[in-house]
């Protein structure tokens, strides 16, 4: 029996769980798609290899965000693993967009099927990871009093797993229900005949507002910025649909491209800008198709302002065919930055929510939010009478699972003080100064921009196959030269500058978080998975390894 086992085994008879003190070969933080995949893919290798997991079961963000609407924004069948040509055969997506149970219901098949879940420790939240330079090793605390040394630390924490809530005066006074979109009860939270009100338009709150509304006796929702959404057109998935996907999704497993929607093709600054009505006609049928099929209408969608212009103005038409009110569409129609330079939200009837007679838009533009009372909601002109409040705001992003943690590399320097100015990393991987840590989908790689259970496969499958080369070589430390951290930073700050992403103030350059240093996180350039192969080809070029 591993210790592990052991521990579990003690936990089960004794109804409690004593902390582990253990020896690992790889430690690996977080059991969401990333997680999970690392910790089955480090096993493969040989290594004896951990899980530590907050939640109480495999999922990530799928196992937190189980609020009313949740659901993927990529088509079920490309949002899932491709490295199992079995479990692809297996598991059968019922909708072409999964809903949240579905997924999470995947995430729990892979654990079960591929026996990962003895690996995992749940309930269980990484408070500190401190590197040893004497003994070459990483030691992880817990907040059970864990204390579990390894050779190899994966940080698969997630991007989008640490919810931001607002500071919002009065907040604490509130007597009704509180709720966070990205920390959602597991209970069923009943909205029926209450009066609700939503802070917050982005993904989440486009998702849980139009089924909201359909339980709530009012529904108010308080808006400090609209967002461009287009329908997901959501239906089953027929037979044949998995059989036309199966061949895209094996010829993606093969080749080193990355196809997926909010990325900047190669092509993107030659191309022509095409006239305005051959745009119109192409975005009038990506939006009957639906989805997120928008953003890769032209090359040039995300660097020319000329043609995302006229992709504004469509989506803007959109909300005006459907919003009756014609306030209220205005107020909902995004003006000041492009389409698909925050990330685009996909809805199943959120603007005809608002013609629904007990629904009410707030601008907080024109109508600041003034504070949160006992009963409800003031703002600059007017009082909202409410039994439920829910925060759709969003996430320290990228960052803050990282930052929450007390990372310290060799000479005692903490990771949140070695990105005190803005994240740092070489190829999204890995920090120079914590030699054998590595990220899952960190800053500074494509992560957020697409497909993130593709990123996270991408990621893992370079980190394991780059520990198989050193275990070959006979080599057992691995960090990152400075100098080729710095050009590579350099680099994304390039690529994103080259893009219109940086017009608009979102979570991917840390706008949304009070004080948190701007700057573009993910990748948006060419070629990222490309790339990271040659570099490995290329004897880890970039890397120090010894
Ligand atoms: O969070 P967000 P999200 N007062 O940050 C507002 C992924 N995701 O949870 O824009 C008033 O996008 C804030 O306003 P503003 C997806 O990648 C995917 O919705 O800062 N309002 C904004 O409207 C997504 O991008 C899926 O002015 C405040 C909202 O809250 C990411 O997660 C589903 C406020 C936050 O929007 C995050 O989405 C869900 C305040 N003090 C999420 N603070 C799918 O797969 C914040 N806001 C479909």
């Amino acid at each position: 029996m591993t210790k592990l086992e052991q521990a579990t085994a003690a936990d089960r008879r004794h109804g409690a769980r004593p902390s582990v003190v253990a020896e690992y070969d790889a430690v690996v933080v977080g059991a969401g798609f990333g997680g999970v995949y690392a910790i089955h893919r480090l096993r493969q290798l040989g290594l004896n290899v951990i899980g530590l997991e907050a939640g109480a079961d495999v999922g990530g963000t799928w196992y937190w965000n189980r609020y009313p609407g949740a659901r993927c924004d990529v088509p079920s069948l490309f949002y899932s693993y491709t490295w199992s040509p079995e479990l692809r055969q297996e598991w059968r997506w019922t909708e072409k967009y999964a809903a949240q149970p579905e997924i999470l219901r995947y995430a729990q098949h892979v654990a079960d099927r591929f026996d990962l879940r003895s690996l995992i420790r749940f309930e269980t939240r990484v408070t500190s990871a401190e590197w040893d330079e004497a003994s070459q090793r990483w030691t992880v605390r817990t907040d059970r009093g864990d204390r579990i040394t390894a050779a190899y630390c994966v940080m698969a924490t997630g991007n989008l797993s640490v919810p931001n809530k607002p500071d919002l005066p009065g907040l604490d006074r509130f007597r009704g229900a509180i709720y966070h979109t990205g920390q959602w009860p597991h209970d069923e939270v009943s909205f029926s005949k209450l009066r609700v009100a939503v802070i917050g338009t982005g993904s989440s709150g486009v998702q849980a507002i139009p089924l909201i509304a359909k339980a709530a006796s009012r529904l108010t929702v308080f808006q400090r910025t609209p967002n461009y959404s287009v329908p997901a057109r959501n239906a089953p998935l027929s037979d044949a649909d998995v059989a036309a996907a199966e061949p895209v999704i094996a010829k993606y497993r093969e080749s080193l491209e990355t196809p997926e929607f909010g990325r900047v093709p190669s092509n993107a600054f030659e191309a022509p800008v095409p006239e305005k009505q051959v745009q119109w006609a192409r975005y009038q049928q990506l939006w009957d198709q639906g989805g997120g099929g928008i953003l890769t209408a032209f090359p040039n969608i995300l660097t020319s302002e000329a043609v995302n212009d006229v992709a504004c103005e469509f989506v803007r038409d959109k909300i005006r065919g459907i919003v009756k009110d014609k306030a209220t569409a205005d107020a909902l129609s995004p003006k000041d930055y492009p389409l698909g330079v925050k990330r685009i939200c996909i809805d199943t009837d959120y603007f005809a929510t608002y013609n629904l007679p007990h629904v009410e838009l707030v601008d907080l533009r024109e109508e600041p939010l003034k504070t949160v009372t006992e009963t409800g909601v003031e703002t600059a002109t007017r009082s909202f009478a409410l039994d439920a409040l829910v925060l759709a705001t969003g996430y320290d992003a990228m960052t803050g699972a990282l930052a929450a943690m007390d990372i310290r590399g060799g000479d005692g320097t903490s990771l949140k003080d070695a990105w005190a100015d803005g994240p740092s990393t070489y190829l999204g991987l890995m920090v120079s100064g914590f030699p054998n840590l590595f990220v899952v989908t960190g800053p500074g790689s494509p992560s957020v921009i697409g497909n993130v259970i593709h990123a996270c496969e991408n990621h893992v499958e370079w980190i394991t196959a780059c520990l198989d080369t050193m275990r070959t070589k006979g080599l057992t430390r691995i960090e990152p030269e400075r100098d080729a951290e710095r050009s590579w930073m350099a680099h994304v700050a390039d690529a994103a500058s080259r893009t219109l992403y940086p017009k608009a103030n979102s979570w991917y350059q840390g706008a949304n978080i009070a004080g948190k240093p701007r700057v573009f996180m993910p990748y948006v350039g060419q070629g990222y998975r490309h790339r990271i192969a040659q570099i490995a080809q290329r004897d880890y070029e970039g890397f120090v390894m010894r």
